[in-house]
């Protein structure tokens, strides 16, 4: 029989946490406000050993209560597949709820075989408030069937052991959000203030099982967590890729957010603009195809530069086709940009296939961890195509699945575009004229992409090209870009 050990939760707890079934930031959540933690419980499916240790624990837990039930039944959809594995490790027989009765045939909500006075035992995934729960308490008791207790895999304390009590079921969860975040905590993987804003949230986020929040409006809960409230030194600590920790970390301690856009077609062009400018940046921006005199050596001498003035190499790529030929694209060809540029962009279109094709580019685990990519889920181009809905399943593609720790950040031009604080936001279009050129480039002030569009880092290109003093202008881009992320995260 598996007992649950303090070891064995500890590592459960921080599994948790890796896989991305939790993280920080600042999501939208069912209820109508923005919650700093978010639980997705739906990955431990593509985790079997997740999936076995967590239903270890329920089952443990289940024969430490004494709950003996006649019946077992998840919560749809998520604790579905957890429910089967208790019904089996426990020989209990399940029953299914059904979301939806049929509109034919039996119209039975509940499948299995029961009888009136039956009991059963409920499995959830994630409790806010508890209303999934009650769902379906409800559905079993219009059935007949007697429901006191359900075990949950995380209670996020926003009063759900409460609102089930008052309708006679027990809950009893393996974690509290309070325990993920200590353990977190003592384990270096989040700061003091994750948990202090966290706690604070929950505090003022107590709810009713019909989603108002007990003593309070939504107008007056803390939102401590916004992506562009906090500073890039907390965001490298929530970042899942160890290339985008390293560029917060180089942001916060160069004090620089500004990238350039070396859009020259002479290589010794783009080193003299390189050398000159490098202390001002964080990140040079490459169109590598318009180098007329590209060869090895441009590329060796660029890494001296980048070393020698401590920024990162973005080549510009937009990858867009299959993952087949995007790895082909990527790792081959007379540029291998895997080779050296540490960032590259891509657009979404092709779907999450894309990220897979970059990282399917790279020869091994090693080569990922120096490597990120920036997908595009906005334009800076007049009369593009871009909606909402593509701008949404971008995001998706950027913060959910397993691809997170090879996504860098998003290029896009409003702070909808994400929520999630680990990634940057990367905003092209950047000119202290705004306007708009004789192509379409649109183009905002510093001041305006960073404190009004949710930019971590502005893309300048022809502002600096431009000037009459490349140097001087990157300085003043620089001071500038700085000076409103300073104002911004001091609000
Ligand atoms: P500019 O000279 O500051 O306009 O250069 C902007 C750069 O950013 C240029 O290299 C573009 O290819 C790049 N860019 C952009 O302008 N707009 C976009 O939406 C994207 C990239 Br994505």
């Amino acid at each position: 029989m598996v007992t649950k050990s303090e070891d064995q939760m500890k590592a459960l707890a921080l599994k948790l946490f890796e896989i991305n079934a939790f993280k920080f930031g600042d999501f939208k959540m069912k209820v109508g406000v923005n919650s700093p933690v978010y639980f997705d419980l739906r990955v431990i499916v593509s985790y079997p050993d997740v999936m076995q240790t967590v239903s270890d624990l329920l089952v443990a837990q289940i024969k430490e209560l004494k709950l003996s039930s006649k019946h077992v039944c998840g919560v749809p959809y998520t604790a579905l597949p957890l429910a089967t594995i208790v019904s089996l490790q426990q020989q209990t027989p399940m029953l299914v709820r059904r979301k939806e009765a049929k509109a034919y045939g039996t119209k039975k909500l509940i499948e299995g075989i029961f009888q009136a006075g039956d009991t059963c035992l409920i499995v959830e995934d994630v409790v806010t408030s508890g209303s999934s729960i009650l769902e379906t308490v409800r559905d079993l008791q219009s059935e007949g069937i007697v429901v006191t207790d359900a075990v949950v895999v995380v209670d996020r304390e926003q009063g759900g052991a409460a609102n089930v009590a008052k309708h006679g079921v027990r809950m009893h969860s393996l974690f509290t959000l309070s325990y993920l975040l200590n353990t977190l905590h003592e384990e270096g993987r989040i700061e003091r203030s994750t948990v202090d804003a966290v706690a604070k949230y929950i505090a003022a986020t107590q709810i009713n099982t019909d989603g108002s929040f007990i003593g309070g409006d939504k107008a007056s809960i803390p939102n401590d967590f916004s992506r562009t409230k906090l500073t890039y030194e907390i965001r490298a600590n929530l970042a899942k890729s160890p290339l985008t920790k390293r560029l917060f970390t180089l942001m916060a301690t160069k004090k620089t957010n500004l990238c350039l856009a070396a859009d020259l077609s002479k290589a010794d062009d783009v080193l003299d603009l390189a050398n000159k400018c490098g202390p001002y940046i964080c990140m040079l921006k490459t169109h590598v195809d318009i180098i007329e005199d590209f060869s090895e050596a441009f590329i060796t001498n660029l890494k001296t530069v980048a070393k020698k003035h401590n920024f990162l190499i973005l080549e510009d790529r937009k990858f867009a086709d299959i993952g087949n030929t995007v790895s082909q694209q990527y790792g081959k060809g007379m540029y291998k940009i895997a080779s050296w540029a540490n960032l590259v962009t891509a657009h979404t279109l092709p779907g999450r296939s894309i990220v897979q094709g970059l990282k399917a580019g790279l020869s091994n685990d090693n080569a990922r961890k120096e490597r990120g990519v920036f997908l595009l889920a906005e334009m800076s181009a007049k009369g593009n195509l871009i909606d909402e809905k593509y701008k949404e399943s971008s995001n998706k593609i950027a913060t959910e699945g397993g691809d997170a720790d090879f996504v860098s950040g998003v290029v896009c031009q409003s702070s909808t575009c994400f929520g999630f604080p680990g990634l940057i936001q990367l905003t092209p279009g950047v000119k202290i004229d705004e306007g708009v050129d004789n192509l379409g480039q649109q183009y905002q002030t510093p001041e305006h992409v960073v404190k009004e569009r949710g930019a971590d880092i502005g893309i300048v290109g022809r502002g600096i090209l431009q000037a009459a003093n490349v140097e001087k202008a990157a300085a003043t881009y620089r001071d500038r870009l700085w000076a409103a992320y300073l104002e911004r995260v001091s609000k």
